[in-house]
């Protein structure tokens, strides 16, 4: 249901979380390491046989000029989700650029820098297939439910061997 693409094997270990998240949702997902810049030839001839696999939410992931998720999103009509990734100088900010400035008409869902963005990606592909899966709009309020349990009201910090608070 779910493709993960990334531009590099180096990605990887960044994308766990977001593998991790869709297994929490029992949502079928591949993974692959196709680079937009080195191997656009063999990213048209994925997506094309993605889409006829039955793929229905593409999450794009790559760092530094992170072209990835804006040339998959010219190659289908499906949801792409990117993640940009933090490759170097500039931190990830490039990346993140590259992911949200897409021009109109070709949308990319930008979600946060690195894991964070990556366990995001896994949630919001969960929230789009849940609109038209039952099971998954199930397994979504589920996971909203139990995070609402973490609440923890009026704590003593000092109680727990935390540093006092900033300015007492
Ligand atoms: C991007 O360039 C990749 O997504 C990766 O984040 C970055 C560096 O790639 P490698 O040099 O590790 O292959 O395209």
């Amino acid at each position: 249901m779910v493709a993960v693409v990334c531009g590099s094997r180096s990605d990887l270990p960044t994308l766990r979380g977001c593998f991790d998240v869709l297994d929490t949702y029992d949502i079928a997902w591949e993974a692959s390491v196709i680079s937009a810049h080195r191997q656009p030839e063999a990213l048209r001839q994925y997506v094309m046989e993605a889409e006829g696999a039955g793929v229905r939410v593409f999450i794009a992931a790559a760092g530094l000029a992170a072209h990835l998720p804006g040339v998959l999103a010219s190659l289908t009509g499906r949801p792409v989700i990117g993640v940009p990734l933090d490759g170097g100088a500039l931190g990830g900010a490039d990346a993140l650029y590259s992911v949200v400035q897409m021009p109109p008409g070709v949308p990319v869902a930008g979600v946060a820098i690195g894991s964070a963005g990556a366990k995001n990606a896994g949630h919001l592909a969960a929230r789009i297939l849940a609109l038209g899966e039952p099971a998954i709009a199930k397994q979504v309020e589920a996971f909203r439910a139990e995070q609402a349990t973490r609440a923890e009201p009026r704590i003593d910090p000092r109680a727990d061997g935390a540093p006092a608070a900033a300015g007492r």
